[in-house]
């Protein structure tokens, strides 16, 4: 099917490693290098944790730019028996995303970059009014990565949703454009290693997950209903994708 056909052409990348550049290379390249340095660095004393639930701990920074809420936002979780590039892979794929997302009214692909390695989408989205202001849309570039580290160790994989314009999606009132760069990463760990690696069971895998926000509203809107909405949000989003990929890949052959 083309789902499965788009994973071998992300991994078929992965071994080959060369791919035809495109008008966001550039830039895809600077942001995606950007969230490897600093996302997984531990938070300082200037975030505070807002929400800390089993393996699950969400920290903000309370930040407004000319009166306009940007908090930004920092997860880390822990989630067993999946690998990093399944939790990436379902959150990639727009196949799924109406399974696990909430705050959305419709999501669509308006652009593959480069067909022969579709490792980079725009999407064009309308959320849902959770919002107590004008409704929002966003249009963004989603990337998705892997990233070999040290020999021993599993690969990191990566996605990148960062706001772009493009034609196919003007803005247009009464909706209000969301300004947004989030990422997450995701490190396989094997836990009690079995001598053989082909004996590999899921109840070895854990994956370590962060998942970092920068997202400006693009307008007005009521810091602390926003602040209270992402507060209830986020973690419901963690929980939700998270147990999605657990209970999809269960009975599936182990991704790595
Ligand atoms: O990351 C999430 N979803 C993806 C896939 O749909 C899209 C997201 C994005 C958001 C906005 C613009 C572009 C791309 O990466 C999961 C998101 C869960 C978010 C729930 C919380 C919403 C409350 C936001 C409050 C913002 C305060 C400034």
């Amino acid at each position: 099917n083309t789902n499965s056909n788009a994973i071998s052409k992300v991994s078929a990348q992965k071994e080959t490693a060369k791919h035809k550049s495109h008008r966001l290379s550039n830039e895809i390249e600077r942001i995606v290098q950007d969230h490897l340095k600093y996302d997984r660095e531990n938070v300082s004393d200037l975030w505070e944790l807002i929400h800390h639930e089993g393996e699950m701990k969400v920290y903000r920074r309370e930040v407004e730019e000319n009166g306009i809420v940007v908090d930004p936002l920092k997860c880390f979780h822990t989630v067993k028996g999946v690998t990093g590039r399944e939790i990436c892979h379902y959150f990639f794929d727009p196949t799924y995303r109406m399974d696990w997302e909430t705050t959305l009214d419709s999501t669509k692909v308006i652009e593959t970059l480069d067909k022969d390695n579709p490792d980079t989408l725009i999407f064009f989205q309308l959320h849902k009014r959770v919002w107590p202001s004008a409704q929002r849309d966003s249009c963004f570039w989603s990337h998705i990565r892997c990233v070999s580290t040290g020999e021993e160790d599993q690969p990191l994989w990566i996605v990148v949703n960062y706001t772009t314009d493009h034609a196919q999606a003007p803005i247009k009132s009464p909706f209000v454009r969301l300004v947004a760069n989030v990422a997450l990463t995701c490190e396989t760990q094997i836990i009690e290693p079995p001598l053989n690696p082909k004996d590999i069971k899921r109840e070895n895998l854990l994956c370590k997950l962060t998942y970092v926000a920068f997202v400006n509203p693009g307008g007005w809107a009521p810091a602390a209903a926003l602040r209270a909405i992402a507060k209830r949000e986020y973690p419901k989003f963690l929980k939700r994708f998270t147990s999605y990929v657990i209970e999809q890949t269960r009975d599936q052959p182990i991704l790595f």
